[in-house]
């Protein structure tokens, strides 16, 4: 073996040098490939919490505008024709899936973050006019299989082949949002598509709407008891809704009411009369149980913010599985002890803690 030579010592410096210039150049090219994935990470995640936040906010919208209608649960058709107005004729929507109506909310002009219009599908049965309103309307429409009133979609940037040429949804949808079968959507998580979609579960939705419900019934009631002195003997629930004299427990008698019909003259004015939206269209949902001014508050309501109370009132939210409606039997509507035949107590819990087990929403009555 030689001695190395001064020669030999500069070139396997070279090399050391070459190795750790390879090394560097490798290590700044990862360094940039793991910094740009992280930042194209992060916009994407910014983008997707704007796109959330704008969804959410025309939502809230949709529920306030579907509970001030003159007939509550009802949605604005699609805006089909970008002016920002829900397209209808005939009283049907121009179609089921389009814009969303941001003129028809009293909104501002809304796109999602890319810039893209938010495109807006609703159940027709719960835009159609006329058409029966309540928790127990059957829809179609679906989100990921869960049955929903209406979804939001930010259509994102372009995707494929799209061009956006036209107003066609595969143009800005992709998948099963985008194709001929208008209610069902999907949230595309296999990285075919870039739509975000938000919806409105129609069990919530009905929920919400019940909150205006009980609460305009409630009013109906109070008014007769002011009127009369008692509250008005119950009818049969699921019908006729004509009160049945001694009864205090069943539906609304929103037909013929006992011991004074409405609108006639009582002990201390006059009964007052059932506003049609809600006798036409919430008859068969509304459980009803009230108190004689002398049993004063005989109602326990089981985490209730009031009990006892005077008089309850039950809306039985969207059908659960295993229930089946119309029905006269009401475990097909209500859940827990407000199912048992008639007694005393009855059971709320909050909208935030609802289940699989249990979706009434319950209005107790002062005494
Ligand atoms: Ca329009
Ligand atoms: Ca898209
Ligand atoms: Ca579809
Ligand atoms: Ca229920």
């Amino acid at each position: 073996m030689r001695n190395r030579t001064p020669t030999d010592v500069f070139r396997a410096r070279q090399r050391g040098v070459a190795v750790l210039l390879f090394l560097a150049v490798i290590l700044t090219g990862l360094t940039v490939v793991l910094v740009s994935t992280v930042s194209i990470n992060d916009r994407r995640a910014a983008a997707i919490a704007v796109d959330v936040q704008r969804l959410d906010s025309a939502k809230q919208s949709l529920i306030g505008f579907a509970m001030a209608q003159a007939t509550p649960g009802t949605l604005p058709c699609p805006d089909t024709d970008l002016d920002g107005i829900a397209d209808a004729g005939g009283g049907v929507c121009v179609s089921q899936r389009g814009f969303l109506p941001w003129r028809t909310l009293n909104l501002g002009p809304i796109s999602d973050s890319s810039g893209a219009v938010i495109w807006y599908a609703a159940d027709p049965s719960l835009t159609t006019t006329p058409g029966t309103r309540n928790s127990s309307v059957s829809t179609a429409m679906t989100l990921d299989g869960r049955a929903m009133a209406a979804v939001l979609i930010a259509p994102g940037v372009t995707v494929g082949a799209q061009q956006r040429t036209s107003t066609a949804a595969a143009e800005f949808l992709e998948g099963v949002n985008g194709d001929g079968n208008l209610s069902d959507y999907a949230q595309i998580t296999d990285g075919t598509g870039n739509d975000i979609v938000l919806g409105i579960p129609v069990d919530d939705f009905w929920t919400l709407i019940e909150l205006r419900v009980v609460r305009a019934a409630a009013d109906l009631l109070l008014a007769y008891r002011a009127a009369c002195g008692e509250f008005p003997f119950a009818a049969d629930f699921g019908g006729a809704y004509v009160s049945v004299g001694g009864q205090q427990f069943g539906s609304i008698p929103f037909d013929t009411a006992l011991p004074v019909n409405w609108g006639s003259a009582c002990g201390f004015g006059v009964a007052p009369t059932p506003a049609a939206w809600l006798s036409s269209n919430w008859r068969g949902e509304l459980l009803y149980r009230f108190c004689l001014a002398a049993e004063g508050a005989c109602l326990t309501v089981v985490d209730g913010d009031l009990s006892p109370a005077a008089g309850v009132l039950v809306a039985p939210g969207a059908e659960m599985a295993g229930q089946a409606r119309p029905a006269a039997s009401l475990d097909q509507y209500f859940e827990m002890e407000n199912s048992l035949p008639p007694d005393d107590t009855f059971r709320a819990i909050p909208m935030v803690s609802f289940s699989s087990a249990y979706n009434d929403l319950v209005y107790a009555i002062a005494p």
